[in-house]
């Protein structure tokens, strides 16, 4: 394989006209905004194929791909055991609308890797599992107020795109045109990683608030760890007030270890959101939690949530591949492993170069933020230099590397990131560091 890094990228061109007839047609020319490249700016690579951690845009440009498309491919792209198991199932039809075994084996799969699932119901996205958890902790409490941690993003359903009222113990306003002012009035925002706060709000609305959501490694500021007790600090607040406790694990689920975040950090939520590793690939969410509570879900309980691509079978057999070789604990140290080795190249890179960065990183991600640090925060991840962000994605594009086109996001690692990858990928944004403005 060879790698571009030591020649510029060639050109963009078959890129540059499709994204013109996409714009004609699609908004933005693309069918999720970060794609766009507005963050970083430039012609957003239309790419062709994909193998390992490699992607080729249409130009016949290579780039090693730490995007992944945006976490669910830990076992690289063009995974052999995904791609044999969706042709196998989409031989056999690609959709009933009825039952499968395969839902079962997948459930029974989730529920045998994630402590504190002991139900889970398919969907076909992450937005479909936060949004049907919520509407599913609001029935179970009778309680309408959601909490949620700025910073966090849990997909695009009404009540979560919401920013902080005007004080953080007010109700929540809109970040979007169309959603309803009473939408976003039903949830609070908060600082991540900020328990006094925190309590303050649940002093002021603890005995109506039905939820807390936490992404318990935020991934879409950048990776921002939990600091020490927060967690746990949100388990003890709800389970004192009668609130449910739900992890957000669509990132970190099936990455940070096969039960998730809540299994490396020891917590235990109500519910849990899952997606991409989970669906290899292919469009599946889930959420799934207490029995008690799941119960409560259409058809066995009065909680309606349906879809009509739910429990997928192609999407299943993808699912089934992709979490089969996760049963080895040795798959996690080693992604651990190739994670910190990045990290510290980088982190030493930006030392030798002289340019301010901190690396916060945990198994399987990671993000470089151009800023003194420490990171814990939005508002410590909004203080980086985002210009600098974007020409450093541009030098190492040009050199081969394709990166996150947001400094709000987090590099995807996979068991095809081996020590040679990682280590080019060190050499490579020396080199791009050194010469950094
Ligand atoms: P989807 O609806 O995009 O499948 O999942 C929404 C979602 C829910 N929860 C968490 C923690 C998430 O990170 C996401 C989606 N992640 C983004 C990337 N940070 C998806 C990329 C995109 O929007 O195109």
């Amino acid at each position: 394989m060879t790698h571009m890094s030591e020649t510029k990228q060639g050109n963009a061109t078959r890129s540059a006209d499709l994204y013109a007839r996409a714009k004609r047609v699609m908004p933005g020319g693309v069918n999720s905004p970060v794609r766009a490249f507005n963050a970083v700016g430039g012609t957003p690579r239309f790419i062709g194929h994909a193998s390992g951690c490699h992607i080729w845009d249409v130009d016949g440009n290579q780039y090693l791909d730490y995007v992944m498309s945006w976490g669910p491919l830990i076992h690289g792209h063009a995974f052999a055991p995904v791609v044999a198991a969706v042709e196998e199932a989409a031989r056999g039809g690609t959709s009933y609308g009825a039952p499968t075994e395969r839902e079962v084996l997948l459930a029974e799969e989730v529920v045998a890797a994630v402590p504190s699932i002991e139900m889970v119901r398919f969907v076909s996205s992450g937005t479909e599992a936060t949004m049907s958890a919520i509407r599913l902790a609001r029935a179970y409490t009778g309680r309408d107020l959601v909490v949620k941690f700025a910073g966090n993003y849990h997909g695009h359903a009404d009540m979560l795109l919401v920013q902080a009222g005007s004080g953080s113990l007010t109700l929540g306003v809109p970040t979007s045109p169309g959603v309803p002012v009473g939408a976003a009035q039903s949830t609070l925002v908060t600082p991540y990683n900020n328990i006094a706060n925190l309590q303050q709000l649940f002093a002021a609305h603890g005995n109506h608030i039905a939820a807390v959501i936490v992404e318990p490694i935020a991934g879409n500021m950048g990776v921002v760890p939990p600091a020490a007790g927060f967690l746990e600090a949100i388990r003890e607040l709800t389970r004192d007030t009668g609130a449910l406790f739900i992890c957000d694990e669509v990132i970190t689920g099936f990455r940070v270890a096969r039960g998730g975040a809540q299994q490396a950090l020891e917590v235990a939520p109500d519910l849990t959101t899952l997606g991409k590793i989970l669906g290899g690939g292919l469009p599946v969410g889930a959420y799934g939690g207490r029995g008690d509570i799941m119960e409560r879900v259409s058809p066995s309980g009065p909680v309606y949530q349906a879809g009509t691509l739910s429990g997928n079978p192609v999407a299943m057999a993808a699912g089934l591949a992709s979490l089969a070789p996760l049963h080895d604990p040795s798959f996690y140290r080693t992604l651990d492993t190739s994670t910190q080795h990045l990290a510290a190249g980088l982190r030493s890179a930006a030392v030798k170069a002289g340019i301010p960065a901190t690396v916060n990183a945990c198994n399987g991600m990671l993000t470089v933020f151009f800023s003194e640090g420490p990171v814990t925060t939005l508002a410590d991840a909004q203080s980086c230099d985002t210009d600098r962000y974007a020409r450093f994605f541009h030098a190492m594009l040009d050199r081969g590397i394709y990166l996150p086109p947001s400094q709000f996001e987090a590099w995807m690692l996979s068991s095809q990131h081996t020590p040679d990858i990682i280590h080019h990928t060190v050499q490579v944004a020396t080199d791009v560091l050194a010469i950094l403005t």
